[in-house]
Order: structure tokens, then C-alpha cells, then sequence
């Protein structure tokens, strides 16, 4: 989802946003299941097209808008570059974030230096239970979505089952490690092809493509998670390391997304207003504990209404 909002922003398109608040659950209201029946953020509204999943979004404002004057994040198919861009675009986006993400607000012990607090874990599984039995009743309020919500209960089951799972989380961390062993390779590669003092090249080559989008946004997620330490720093990594300083230099990337700590910041504060307004007082407590889950994906906008000037 800020992988969207970055590329816009990289872009230069304009677009309304819409942010659907995940804490207060409205991603599994009707009207929003009826967008997408997988009720998840972000949706694509773009004149009559209505996509869903962030990969296809991407791909469709690349192919989509085509003005010279908007920038290409995907090098011409068939150019040398294309499946190298494609091959790290699908490397990275087949990192189960949302995976290391319950799993580091679940076990923070595995992590380094998280910025979640502690009270967040003791309350999280309260929360899911909550969410599998609103799911069950919302299937029989609203029997024309009764498949899409239980189906969306199912997996929220067999997920929540898996991300709880210290064995699971070891391998997928694992695959994390080799994942980004093959990104510090390849950033070696580069170093090595330009020999030119002070150029620096970006991850597939000279320019800024999909895959720095998908490399910029998943090594903030891993600093956000307490990870970064883990697997880069003090001599780990050093081209990783290096990508990422000079990731956070970037002026887009750092309007979009931001200063790590304000994710936790931006998440827990205007939900919790939020919330304050709509529910009594005495939610409000377990309404910050659900928005710190809700809210790592909440403000970055969860529902995109794309129009073109
Ligand atoms: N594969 C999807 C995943 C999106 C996703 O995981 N969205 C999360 C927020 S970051 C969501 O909507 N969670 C709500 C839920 O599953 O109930 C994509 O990239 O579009």
C-alpha cells in the first residue's frame, strides 16, 4: 500500500485519497467488501476500473499513464533491464510483511529494537478473536457477501495460526536473511559496473525503478519492526546499509513515507481521535492497541480514488 503511494508520488499523478480506517474496522463494511470482496486496502478507483492488490495497481498506473512528462518506473520489455526489474519486484514482494509484521508485535523478542510497545502483544489476540466472530456475524447480516466474509474469516484464522508460530516465524525470518543476501549481491554488482567516483546506482541500475519501490518500502517496514539491526549495520551489509541512508535522503520517499517513528506515531494518534469521537471512552484503550495493528497500514491511505488532472 505505500508501495502505491510512492509510486504516484514518484509519478506525479494527482489523486483524491481515501483513508479506510482499519482499526474501526470499516475495511470490512459492505460498501468497501463490495469494492473488494477480499476487504483489504489499497483499492484503485480509476474511472470505471476498480483494482484491487498493490502489485496490480502499480502495474496499472505504469502502463496507464504514459505522458513523457510522467516518469517510467519499469524499464521498455525486452530492454536488458526489464527482467531484472521484474525478477527483484517479485523477489521482494513475496515477503509475507504482513507476516513479520503480526509476528513482531506478537514476539518481540525476536526482534532487536522494536518501536512497539510492549502492551501491544498482551492485548493483539484479543482483538483478532474479536474480528473472526464480526466477521461471522456480518456473513449472516448480509447474505450477498456471506462467501466473501467467510472466506476472509478463514484465512484471518489460518494466518493469525501461522504468524503466532515461533517455528514459522524462525523460517520465514530465514528466508528474510537469503532474500536480502541476494539484494546485497546485486547492489555489489552495481558498485562494481560503475567505477565513476561518487555515482551512485540504484538497485537494477542507473535509475529508480519498481524494484527500489519494493526494496525502499520493505527495509522501512524491517527498521519500523525492530529488524533492521538484525540484518544490516555495523559492518552486516554494508551496501544495504548504505541503500538505505540514502533512501531516507530521498525527497519523495521521505513525504510519503516518512520518519520511521512517525509510522507508530501517525498510526496510534489520529485513530485514536477518531475513536475518542465515535465510541465511548472506555474503548479507547483497546482502541489503541487495535489501532497500533490497523494502524501500520491506516495512514498510509487504505482506499485510492485516482483521478487524472
Ligand atoms: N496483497 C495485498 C495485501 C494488502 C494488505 O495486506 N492490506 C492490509 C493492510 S496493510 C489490510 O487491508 N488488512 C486488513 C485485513 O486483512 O483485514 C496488497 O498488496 O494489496
Amino acid at each position: 500500500m505505500r508501495e502505491v503511494r510512492l509510486v504516484i508520488a514518484e509519478k506525479g499523478l494527482k489523486c483524491e485519497e481515501y483513508d479506510v480506517n482499519l482499526p474501526l474496522s470499516e475495511h470490512n463494511e459492505p460498501w468497501f467488501m463490495r469494492l473488494n470482496p477480499a476487504g483489504e486496502v489499497p483499492v484503485l478507483i480509476h474511472g470505471d476500473n476498480i483494482i484491487c492488490e498493490s502489485t496490480q495497481i502499480i502495474d496499472y498506473l505504469e502502463n496507464t499513464f504514459e505522458d513523457a512528462n510522467i516518469p517510467k518506473l519499469m524499464p521498455k520489455e525486452g530492454s536488458l533491464y526489464y527482467p531484472r526489474v521484474q525478477h527483484y519486484r517479485e523477489l521482494l514482494d513475496s515477503l509475507p510483511m504482513d507476516a513479520y509484521t503480526h509476528g513482531c508485535i506478537l514476539h518481540p523478542e525476536l526482534t532487536l529494537d522494536s518501536m512497539i510497545p510492549a502492551y501491544a502483544t498482551t492485548r493483539i489476540r484479543s482483538q483478532i478473536g474479536n474480528t473472526e466472530s464480526e466477521l461471522k456475524k456480518l456473513a449472516e447480516e448480509h447474505p450477498e457477501l456471506r462467501e466473501a466474509y467467510l472466506t476472509k474469516q478463514k484465512q484471518i484464522k489460518s494466518k493469525i495460526r501461522d504468524h503466532d508460530n515461533v517455528n514459522y516465524l524462525k523460517k520465514i525470518f530465514r528466508e528474510l536473511e537469503n532474500v536480502l543476501d541476494q539484494v546485497e549481491t546485486e547492489l555489489q554488482r552495481r558498485i562494481e559496473e560503475t567505477p565513476e567516483e561518487g555515482f551512485q546506482p540504484w538497485l537494477c541500475g542507473e535509475f529508480f525503478s519498481l524494484a527500489d519501490v519494493a526494496l525502499s518500502v520493505t527495509l522501512h517496514r524491517l527498521k519500523f519492526l525492530g529488524l533492521a539491526r538484525k540484518y544490516w549495520g555495523n559492518g552486516k551489509r554494508p551496501n544495504l546499509e548504505s541503500y538505505y541512508d540514502r533512501v531516507l535522503q530521498q525527497r519523495t520517499f521521505r513525504k510519503v513515507l516518512g520518519n520511521v517513528n512517525n509510522i507508530l506515531l501517525s498510526a496510534v494518534l489520529p485513530t485514536a481521535f477518531r475513536v475518542a469521537k465515535k465510541r465511548a471512552p472506555s474503548f479507547l484503550g483497546a482502541s489503541f492497541i487495535v489501532s497500533l495493528l490497523g494502524g501500520i497500514g491506516y495512514l498510509a491511505f487504505l482506499f485510492l480514488k485516482k483521478r487524472l488532472s
